[in-house]
């Protein structure tokens, strides 16, 4: 890859942390102020905190630890820090409100810039290749994502608004699978410049030979497993699942509503037949797993999906994604926001991987069998808080993100984590299994 100069860097940096803020805003604006600080569920922040948090990270780490500039806002640090008030207890808080929100975040922007502007990107780790400027971006972009996921779960009119995403132009079957041939390939990545600490270091891993789905796992799939009784079946779910399904008395994805003969679903807004040809959505770890054990597979391991996702046999090189080096563009994978949906199977030819296996990047999260655990070599950097507190068994991996992703906080090293019973997020998955014998021969 081609090193930019300094002051291109600082060109592109300026320009992403603009074209964030735009994100930000659109999700903020389209709404009124009584909503911005009402709290749509109790597992979500009002909206009006995710934004000042945003601006308060951006402060800590730009403002006062890059640029050594004073504090703006000392007084504000403890109600925008994660750690010291669950989701639930934010509405209680003394929070700045939407004007002040909106003013305190322009404020630290305007601050950031000059930052930026006059810092020097070499010596330090921390502003390596602006590094923490990258942090910062995939920071916002994460919360635009959480902010969606309020939107979904928001009750009332239809706020956002967004064309649909290309149609496909071949419908796939829907037991399509492709080999992945056992071999070493590398992981994880010691390069890419703004990889956050839990994609690092790169490090060889051997994978068996194992087929994965070519495309996630759609909805009328999934109309198959209830049909047959899939929620009604302790044998599918594992103890831990069971128990829950039971306790949350679940029986369908998040925000479906059977009417009739058909499912119908609401979607930021607009109630919707759900669409057979998509992939499903809003569906926990336990249902995943369920589905697979009922339709004789698993979920993939992290290795697994990590593998069918860049490891091109040809060159027996770990891309960055699927397609190769380049970034993600509009025909390469369903990011940004740019659709408020998945699109249908099959879509998206052109950002396939080499194993043959597609929409690994973008459309729906996908969960993995895998616990958040730290790669050989892990080293939390710049703070224990983004991933390293997260390690264990309590967090289940998610990759690839969804259309609610942006290309900054995507790649195919990329590691999501959250706890096995989370619908809000835009997770669906899709399946693996260890070949027989006689499929190797
Ligand atoms: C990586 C998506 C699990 O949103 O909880 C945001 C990202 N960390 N602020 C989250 C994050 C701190 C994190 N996830
Ligand atoms: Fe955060």
């Amino acid at each position: 890859s081609v090193e930019l100069s300094q002051d291109d860097l600082k060109s592109l940096v300026a320009a992403e942390l603009e074209r964030t803020r735009r994100r930000s805003a659109a999700l903020t604006d389209a709404v009124d102020d009584d909503d911005l600080v009402e709290q749509h569920s109790p597992l979500m922040s009002p909206l009006v905190w995710d934004l000042a948090h945003v601006g308060s990270q951006e402060e800590l780490w730009l403002v006062r630890d890059v640029g050594g500039r004073p504090a703006l806002r000392p007084d504000i640090d403890d109600l925008y820090d994660a750690f010291q008030h669950s989701r639930c207890d934010r509405p209680e808080l003394p929070l700045l409100g939407p004007r002040e929100s909106r003013e305190y975040i322009a404020t630290v922007r305007d601050k950031a810039q000059d930052v930026l502007h006059h810092v020097s990107l070499e010596g330090r780790r921390l502003v390596d290749q602006a590094f923490a400027f990258g942090m910062i971006v995939q920071h916002e972009q994460q919360h635009d994502e959480t902010m969606l996921a309020t939107h979904q779960l928001r009750r009332g009119d239809p706020v956002l608004h967004a064309p649909d995403p290309p149609p496909t132009a071949r419908a796939p079957s829907s037991h399509e699978e492709v080999l992945v041939p056992a071999g070493t390939f590398t992981m994880g990545t010691s390069t890419e410049p703004w990889a956050l600490d839990n994609e690092r270091p790169a490090h060889p891993v051997h994978v068996a030979d194992f087929f994965i789905d070519a495309h996630p796992v759609t909805n009328a799939d999934f109309f198959r497993f209830i049909d047959s009784g899939g929620y009604r079946e302790p044998r599918w779910w594992t103890e831990e699942g069971w128990r829950h399904r039971e306790h949350a008395r679940l029986s369908a994805p998040l925000f479906w509503r059977r009417d009739g003969d058909t499912w119908l679903r609401r979607r930021f807004g607009r109630i919707e037949p759900v669409p057979p040809e998509e992939p499903v959505l809003h569906v926990s770890f336990h249902e995943a797993q369920a589905y697979a054990n009922w339709a004789g597979k698993r979920l993939p391991t992290e290795p697994e999906w990590e593998k069918a996702a860049r490891f091109d046999p040809a060159t027996g090189r770990s891309m960055r994604y699927p397609w190769g080096d380049d970034e993600p563009g509009p025909e390469r994978a369903n990011l940004g926001q740019r659709h408020l949906r998945p699109a249908a199977v099959g879509a998206y030819a052109a950002g396939q991987a080499p194993s043959g296996a597609r929409q690994l990047i973008g459309d729906v999260w996908e969960w993995t069998a895998s616990d958040f655990a730290p790669y050989p070599g892990f080293e939390a950097f710049p703070y224990p808080e983004y991933s390293q507190v997260f390690f264990g068994t309590a967090q289940k991996v998610l990759r690839g993100g969804s259309f609610g992703t942006d290309p900054a906080a995507c790649r195919a090293t990329f590691r999501n984590w959250d706890f096995p019973i989370r619908r809000q997020i835009f997770a669906g998955f899709r399946c693996a299994r260890t070949p027989s014998r006689e499929e190797l021969d």
